[in-house]
């Protein structure tokens, strides 16, 4: 018999890509930085100049061996890889979870089941529908997307902000997104859902109804990354150790509470701050107020039905109310580092919903089944090729042996001559198939049958019903700005019979919501049947009377020359402590104060605008400003019912400005006392002045 011919072992890039740079050799982290001595080529090769391309003579043409200016060019032109079809705009952060051993009851999935166990993260939060230089605060759904870099290798739950999805079949998705995004003829609207063809297809597939219902409420514009929940949406099947399963669904829930902005402003944001969203979470992580959220899940018994209270958990237009199914707390997530190149690991970050280990399982949810194809197919063209998992955001901590080989962007010189299975040319080196006890991914044996057809399962039909729960279960000024939102969609469409379609559906949801949507367009009414015997949620309305956590949230305080330097020094001390920034406003910019005690002005009345405050509070010694742009800046601030502030004389400027300084949530005090701060940091742990809002939110309500 031949002697078995002996395999080279395979390079140290095919073992650990993690470690290697694309010719196999060892890779400084610090590589990365490109901070040596001399500017080179991308071949090493160092260059006299880069700022003068070769030509004959000062005066002559460029030359086309111009090799340097040439690769400097190409690439350059070549910077941009396609933007994302769906969720273009979005910003990311590193993190760790860490597993509270909960899980353990119910999977197999270390990561999730051992107490303890740490796993790094990498998280993207986007818009759906704009393009990728859009602005934050629009009206959309949020994408919360989570890749764990287990041991186990790579689990991706690429969720959203709101539990339910516009459809229930994966097969529409390419006609929701059409219907969503600008206008093929013009490009217009951006990054906006207040259009013709959005509600045209909305009113059409009433299947979406529940998911407006949820971008029409204040969902659609989170106050922060920081203080929005995320959701898995689809219904996961989680296994033990023993092979026994649930199904579940995924909550995150963000310690510091949800919280959103109000559409004004959302819509200021979008114009003076377009990156609203994400330099709130670059910079907070840079001062070390990590985001936090906890990941829980809702555990229903698995069945043949796959229904848990007459709720077909198949269908993604459903939730399962945290009443009927409480949402258990199964480990913590902390976003504590930015991203070091947004093109590299923002851009790049590849997520997929078959991103899975041992323990997780999807279901046969029709809109989960089409994501396991759409996942992998769009990073083809989008990063160029089938060698994307070997980015460095995007490789796996878990040992790869993929027997993959070739194509574009291949950054591994695999060695071998066998990269098929089985072989007998590899001997003992190369991977073979892993059995379940070794960790191999075995999908738990469930029955499949019926006849071949294109149809929803009779359950799906209910389209109304919890979207009637979902109005029910809002707070009176949460209702209210579901009708303004609505009004104000509907509003900015043109045609009339889209419009007289979209209030049909409303009316299936809620008279009194369609009574007064309608009215605001000066439409008649219709008349429908919404459901009568809806159990309201409280766990879905974000209003809570108890003050939370306010790490993360910003607080203006207006001053001047002459102000109380003191008394900002306290405030500023007081809010630092629990996690909050406070920002010095003063007419014109540089450094209040002299020697010890100095308060550097970091926004003037010409640069901030009231969107950028949860708080805004006028320092004692700064009364006698009188100022239209103050003005403006304290008017937003009260109509958006933030807490409003002033100590000594400060009282005088907001009365200079016209604010009812009796109103609710107006916090006057001779100086800064503790007491006072404390009052202060409950106000802005309520988020907002509820009582107020409720007055000054409506059309009808006074002037500030
Ligand atoms: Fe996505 N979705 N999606 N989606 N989705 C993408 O993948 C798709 C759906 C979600 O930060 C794309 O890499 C189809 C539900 C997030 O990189 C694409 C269907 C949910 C992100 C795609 C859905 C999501 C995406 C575009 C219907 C919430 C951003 C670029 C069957 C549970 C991930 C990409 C990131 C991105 C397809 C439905 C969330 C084209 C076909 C439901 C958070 O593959």
């Amino acid at each position: 018999m031949a002697a078995k011919k002996k395999t080279p072992a395979p390079s140290p890039a095919a073992l650990d890509p993690a470690e290697t740079s694309p010719v196999s050799k060892a890779l400084a982290p610090e590589q990365g930085l490109q901070n040596g001595a001399f500017l080179t080529t991308a071949e090493g090769l160092r260059l006299p100049d880069t700022d003068h391309s070769l030509k004959a003579g000062p005066r002559g043409p460029s030359l086309l061996e111009d090799f340097h200016l040439r690769e400097k060019i190409t690439h350059f032109d070549h910077e941009r890889i396609p933007e994302r079809v769906v969720h273009a705009r979005g910003a990311a952060a590193h993190g760790v979870f860490r597993a509270y051993g909960s899980a353990g009851s119910v999977t197999k999935a270390p990561f999730l089941a051992e107490q303890g166990r740490e796993t790094p993260v990498f998280v993207r939060f986007s818009t759906v529908l704009g393009s990728r230089g859009s602005a934050d605060t629009v009206r959309d759904v949020r994408g919360f997307a989570v890749k764990f870099y287990t041991a186990e290798g790579n689990v991706d739950l690429v969720g959203n902000n709101m539990p339910v999805f516009f459809i229930q079949d994966g097969i529409k998705f390419p006609d929701i997104i059409h219907a969503g995004k600008p206008h093929p003829d013009r490009e217009i609207p951006q990054a906006q859902s207040a259009h013709d063809s959005f509600w045209d297809f909305v009113s059409l597939h009433t299947e979406a109804t529940h998911h407006v219902m949820w971008a029409m409420s204040d969902r659609g514009i989170p106050r922060s990354y920081r203080t929005m929940e995320g959701f898995g949406v689809h219904t996961f099947r989680l296994v033990d150790a023993d092979g026994a399963t649930s199904l579940v669904k995924f909550h995150w829930k963000p310690v510091a509470g949800v919280h959103s902005l109000v559409w004004e402003e959302a819509q200021l944001a979008a114009g003076t701050d377009p990156d609203f969203h994400r330099r709130d979470m670059a910079d907070a992580i840079d001062a070390g107020a990590f985001l936090e959220y906890e990941l829980g899940i809702q555990v229903m018994p698995d069945s043949d039905e796959e229904t848990f209270e007459g709720i077909d958990l198949l269908d993604p237009t459903k939730i399962v109310p945290e009443e009927l199914a409480p949402v258990q707390p199964i480990g913590k997530l902390t976003l504590n580092r930015n991203p070091d190149n947004y093109f590299a690991e923002t851009e790049q970050v590849a997520f997929h919903t078959g991103h899975l280990v041992p323990g997780i399982e999807i279901t046969n949810d029709p809109l989960m089944q089409a994501r396991m194809f759409s996942y992998l197919d769009t990073q083809l063209t989008r990063l160029g090729g089938p060698n994307f998992a070997q980015l460095p955001i995007n490789r796996s901590h878990a040992p790869v042996n993929d027997n993959l080989r070739d194509g574009m962007h291949q950054s591994v010189i695999h060695r071998g001559v066998a990269p098929y299975l089985p072989n007998s040319l590899a001997g003992d080196e190369g991977p073979e198939p892993a059995t379940e006890p070794q960790g191999g991914y075995v999908q738990v044996p469930r029955l499949v049958h019926g006849e071949k057809v294109r149809a929803n399962p009779v359950s799906f039909d209910d389209h109304f019903s919890q979207a009637t729960l979902f109005y029910a279960s809002m707070s009176p000024v949460e209702k209210l700005h579901i009708v303004e939102a609505f009004t104000f969609e509907l509003g900015k469409v043109y045609e009339q019979p889209i419009r007289e379609r979209a209030l049909g559906v409303l009316a299936n949801v809620d008279a009194d919501l369609c009574e007064q949507i309608a009215a605001g367009l000066g439409m008649p009414a219709p008349v429908g049947k919404p459901a009568d015997n809806v159990q309201p949620s409280p766990a879905l309305s974000q209003i809570s009377p108890v003050p939370g956590p306010i790490a993360g949230r910003v607080i203006g305080i207006v001053a001047a020359p002459g102000a109380d330097l003191a008394g900002i020094g306290k405030v500023r001390k007081a809010f630092e402590a629990k996690g909050a920034f406070v920002r010095v406003i003063a007419p014109a910019g540089g450094t209040l104060g002299k020697g010890a005690r100095t308060e550097i002005i970091e926004r003037t009345l010409l640069t901030t605008r009231s969107v950028e405050y949860d708080a805004v509070l006028i320092a004692g010694g700064a009364g006698a400003l009188a100022d239209i742009k103050l003005t403006v800046l304290l008017q937003e601030a009260f109509r958006h019912a933030k807490a409003i502030g002033a100590w000594g004389d400060g009282e005088q400027a907001l009365i200079t400005a016209g604010i009812d300084t009796t109103a609710p949530g107006i916090l006057l005090s001779d100086g800064v006392s503790s007491a006072y701060t404390k009052d202060l940091i409950n106000a802005v742990g309520l988020h907002r002045a509820w009582d107020r809002a409720a007055l000054v939110m409506s059309s009808a309500g006074p002037a500030a």
